[in-house]
Formats: C-alpha cells, structure tokens, sequence
C-alpha cells in the first residue's frame, strides 16, 4: 500500500517537494483537490461542452449534443448562443477580477497620497512621474503625494470614463490600435466593458454568437490594457518596480523551527505590511518566547508573486500546494486576501493546527478567522495576524510535520524596466538576438494549475522544450512558481536552452525563464511585446511569439488568453474551454479569429505536441518578417 500512494502522489505531481506530502495525506486520509475531483467524476458533459445554461429561471435548458432534441433553450436560445454566453461570462468574471483588484490598489495610492494610509509610502518616484507625464498630468513643481493624488484619481476615474477611451491602450502599436478601433473593440472603460457583457448575456439580449465574442475580446482588452496594467502600474508605484533578485522556492521553503506565515491570494496591500510586522523586534522576541528561533514567511500563488517580485519573500508553492502546505503540519497560519483560494483549506486546517484567516470583506470563507483589512489601520492589523500566528506555534503537533528538504534557487523580478536594464537602455539587442536566430522567439507561459492535469508538468515540459530550441520563455503565475521549482530560472539554468539562446542568457546573467510577475502583470508582458513591434514597425501579430496556458482553471485565464488573441499574439491552451458544443464558436475561436485579429487560439493536451506547434507558428512568423 506505501509503495501505492508513493505513486499515486508522483502521479499527481511532478513537484518533488510536494510528493511526500500528498502521499502522507493519502495514508491519513485526507481530502485534497484531487480527491474530490476523482468524486466529481464523471463530470457532467453538458457543462463540459459548454451547451447547459443556467441563465434564467424557465431553465437550466441543456442542448443535445448528438443533434437531437432539445436543440433549443425554452427560449429558443441555439447552442452557439449558449456557449458563447457562457464562455464571455466566464471572460467578465475573470476581468473583474483583474480590474477591481487594480481599482484597491489605486484607492490605497490615493490613501497614500492623502494621508489617509500612513503605513503606506510612494516608492517608485519615477514611474509616478512617468505615468503623470503619460495621463498628460503636469509634474514640474508638484509635490509627490499630489502628483500621486492627481494620478490615482484620473486613472479610477477610467473605471468608468464617460471619455470612452482608457490612456495606457495608446501604448498599442499604431497598427494594432488602427485594426481594433476599426473592428470597434477599442475598451471604453473598464467597468462598462464588464457590465455590458453582463447585460448582452441576460436572455433576450445578444444572441449573436460572432457579435458576443466580439464583446468579450473587447472586454479581455479593458483587462489586459486597463485593469490589470492599472493594478501591475499602480503596485509599483507604490511598493517598488521590480528588479532582479534570487530567493527561494517550494514546500521546503518552510521551516521547521519558526513560526511559518504563509500569504497567499493576490493582492500585495495587507502582506506587504506583513512582511514588515514580521520583522519587528518585538515579535521576533516572543516568537523566540514561545519556543521558535524566528518567523518565517512564505508566498502562495500570486500573493506570493507580487512579495517575491519586489522583497524577494520566499514562495512554498503554486495553486495546487495550497492544501499541501497546511498539510506540512508546519504553518501557524494561512493568512488570504482573494482569488484562487480553495475554501476547503479551512477543513484541511481542521486536520492540524493551522489558522486561516481571511481578511478581505469581499472574500470569507466559514471556518477561518477573520481580521478585516484596511488601509488606514493596515500596520496595526498585520501586526494582529503575525502574533495570532506566533501564539499559534505551540499548537504544532511535532510528530505531524512533513517539510520536505532542498528548496529550489530561483531568480525573478523582470519588470520591462529590468530587462530594458539588463540590454543596456533599449530592445535592440533582443531584437537582433532574434534576426540572427540566436532567439528563435518568445513564448509568454502564463496561468495556473488544474488538477485534470499533472501538476506541473505540462508547464515544466513545454518550457524545457521551448528553451532547448532557443526560444526564450517570460511568463507569471503559477506557471512560473513551476519554473522555479522545476530549476529553469537560475542563471546556470541556461546551460538547459540551445547554444543560442544559451550564450545570450550567459552574456546577460539572466536565465532562459524570466519570471514577470503575478498574473495582472500578464500586462506586462504586453508592455514589452509592444515595444518589440514598435521597434520593428510592425503589429504584434507579425513578431515570433506566442502566449501559452497549459494548466489553466481560472476565469481569469479566460480573459488573459482574449487579450493576447486580440493584442495579435496566438494563444495556446492545454485545456479545452467550455466551447465544444458549438462548432461554430470553436471554429471561430480557433481558426477564424485570424482573419479578424490575426492571432487565434489552439488546444493541445500534449506538451511535447503543444511545444513542436508553438516551434512551427515561431518559424512561419520569422519566415513572414523575412528572417
Ligand atoms: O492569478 S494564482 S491559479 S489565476 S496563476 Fe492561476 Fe495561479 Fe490563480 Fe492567475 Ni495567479
């Protein structure tokens, strides 16, 4: 039976530090994502292809996918309007998303700027005077905290601009911004691209499937080159852009003899203020009271990211070690502000001593302590949760803790700003790395994990065969806290990428997998693929890169994967939407859409697959650019 859940546990996961958990967890009994996924099966396959819709009360209606009766909704809705409603549901959720965590960020800025938030200080001086400069604000003689002042309240106010038109989409190439506003998809505001899409999807309103996919890509846009670029532009500001710096990751970041912390969600607000209560003297000393040698924290999915990016805090792991990290047995607590957190870490807690405490009020979760944040009172509210956590140290059951050996070594902290840095002031030397074929191209691997796949791995694969070809991997998300603990982001790593790209890693110390950040700053990724195409004079659509997701879940990814498509990059995923119930919408999604924006979306289950693909699209758009 030990020897089954061994390979049960390797089966689920590639992530070595992890495995011996997940086995331990086996033995005890203890349910985890997997579990409950295998008691999901089998999954309805209505929803899986899409054609169920739940949108109102004379339904749910579901559609015969054979070609039988029902064909129709009692509305009369067809399976191409239902699965395009559903599909750019999802799309605004995951928007949303992006967009009202970009909007906290610019209130705290402004909290900031007022006096109203006095923990929190304006750190990047210089991207404040130069996003003042590009939102046509005058910077001479004004006083930081009224530029900040000025600044966050003219980018809030796009939230819901009645001007119809959001600032940082000027930062498109002149030839992408000319094909949008001429297939009318430029996003007027942020929120009403969002509710819009809400509106078309109540019954009775669009049912055009081109004309609802038409709306999401627009709405993906408000995302990608509003809300999200707003939240990636304002955390800089406000905490710091990042720039390089070496830190550590996986399980085995936790340590035995202190108080673990873990932060995880997305919003870098409360944890920042964490990472400093956590350093202070005073609880330090009764850490040490209380029988541990310090406090340590670690980051959680994109939380973690953003802590990792800018105070390079040590991450334990991506979405599907949520779990696995309470199940260490060593953490005092989890602490969670929003998105991507299974409410069943509250059980699995139940089973050790672990608190969880949530601290938004738009995020609880029944079970867990909840310790509301706010800006005002941010310093004094970090401080509470680290001495709950502290006092919760006693509480460990020693002969419970499962922390594995060998924390990975990893570098992060690329901003475009950093990588502008590292090649000398300007893209050039990039771009003529790719003329002469040194850089084959650029793959952005994006997203999450999915426990329909294993974990890991389809990220790890892809990126190992991408680099070994010469193409150079950006990325954010939790495909990057793969990267980092699959050993592909330390400088030396280059010694795994083919001999071009190898030698322009080693010229540059940089590794051949450059970790951008948390998931909004997907937006920056599309900074610099801009910047690519305004050196060159060309759109998007014509460089050598292409976007990836091969463990996607979330409907976040929905919305990043229709920006990229609609910014000109070609995105693939290693999940099928819920799309297949129509062949019109997965037609036009996988082949249609390049006549529109030229850039389309393709489903590849296999890694190895997905990579020679993503080779083969690299090579026809070098040879079109005539290199
Ligand atoms: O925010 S944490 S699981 S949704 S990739 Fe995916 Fe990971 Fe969530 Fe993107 Ni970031």
């Amino acid at each position: 039976m030990a020897n089954e859940f061994r390979k049960q546990a390797e089966n689920r996961s590639i992530d070595e530090s992890c495995q011996p958990i997940i086995e331990a967890g086996l033995k005890q009994g203890i349910e985890t994502a997997w579990e409950r996924l295998e008691k999901q099966k089998p999954q309805c396959g209505f929803g899986q292809l899409g054609i169920c819709c739940t949108n109102c009360d004379m339904g749910p209606c579901r559609i015969d996918p054979f070609g039988n009766d029902p064909q129709k909704g009692v509305c009369g809705a067809t399976a191409d309007t239902i699965v395009a409603r559903n599909l750019i549901r999802m799309l605004a959720t995951g928007a949303a998303a992006h967009s009202d965590h970009g909007r906290e960020i610019l209130e705290v800025l402004y909290e900031a700027a007022t006096d109203k938030a006095d923990a929190y200080t304006i750190t990047d001086v210089e991207k404040l005077k130069a996003l003042a400069d590009e939102y046509g604000l005058a910077t001479d003689g004004i006083s930081t905290k009224d530029l900040a002042k000025a600044l966050s309240l003219k980018i809030l106010e796009e939230f819901g601009t009645i001007k119809g038109k959001l600032q940082f989409y000027e930062r498109l190439p002149e030839k992408r911004k000319a094909l949008l506003n001429k297939l009318g998809i430029a996003p007027r505001s942020v929120d009403r691209e969002i509710v819009e899409t809400m509106h078309r999807v109540h019954m009775g309103v669009d049912n055009d499937y081109i004309n609802l996919l038409t709306h999401g890509l627009r709405t993906a846009l408000s995302d990608g080159w509003g809300g999200s670029m707003m939240a990636t532009e304002a955390s800089d500001v406000l905490f710091g852009t990042p720039s390089p710096l070496s830190s550590q990751v996986n399980l085995a970041v936790l340590k035995q003899d202190q108080v673990n912390i873990i932060l995880h969600g997305h919003n870098p607000i409360l944890s920042e203020m964490i990472v400093n209560a956590a350093m202070d003297k005073d609880a330090v000393a009764k850490a040490k009271a209380m029988g541990a040698t310090g406090i340590n924290l670690a980051g959680m999915c994109c939380t973690g990211n953003e802590l990792l990016m800018r105070r390079g805090v040590p991450i334990a792991g991506n979405m599907l070690n949520q779990e696995l990290a309470i199940m260490s047995g060593a953490v005092e607590a989890m602490v969670v502000d929003y998105q991507c957190i299974f409410p069943a870490i509250v059980d699995v807690a139940g089973c050790f001593h672990t608190q969880v405490i949530s601290t938004a009020s738009k995020a609880k979760f029944p079970g867990a302590t909840h310790m509301e944040f706010e800006p005002h009172s941010a310093v004094q509210t970090a401080a509470a949760i680290v001495d709950q956590a502290i006092e919760n140290f006693p509480n460990r059951k020693k002969d419970r803790l499962c922390i594995p050996n060998n924390p990975a070594d990893w570098t992060a902290g690329f901003s475009v700003e950093a990588l502008l840095k590292a090649l000398g002031g300007s893209t050039d030397p990039l771009l003529d790395a790719i003329k002469s074929g040194q850089i084959r191209g650029a793959v952005g691997i994006v997203g999450c994990n999915n426990p329909k796949v294993k974990h890991d791995f389809a990220h790890v694969r892809i990126m190992e065969r991408l680099i070994a070809d010469n193409v150079l991997v950006v990325g954010t998300g939790c495909a990057m806290i793969a990267a980092g603990k699959a050993g592909l982001m330390m400088p030396e790593s280059a010694e795994k990428a083919g001999p071009g790209l190898k030698a322009v890693c080693q010229a540059l110390g940089i590794p051949p997998v450059l970790h951008m950040g948390s998931c909004v700053d997907c937006s920056r990724i599309l900074v610099l693929v801009a910047a690519l195409a305004k050196a060159l004079d060309v759109d998007i659509s014509d460089l050598p890169v292409l976007g990836s997701a091969p463990e996607w879940y979330s409907e976040k990814a929905v919305s990043i994967g229709s920006y990229f498509v609609a910014s000109g990059v070609t995105v693939h995923l290693g999940l099928s939407p819920r799309i297949l119930g129509s062949k019109a919408v997965t037609s036009l999604l996988t082949q249609g859409l390049e006549s529109v924006v030229k850039a389309s979306f393709f489903v590849e289950t296999d890694p190895d697959k997905a990579a020679d693909a993503m080779i083969e699209k690299i090579d026809q758009k070098r040879k079109a650019l005539g290199i």
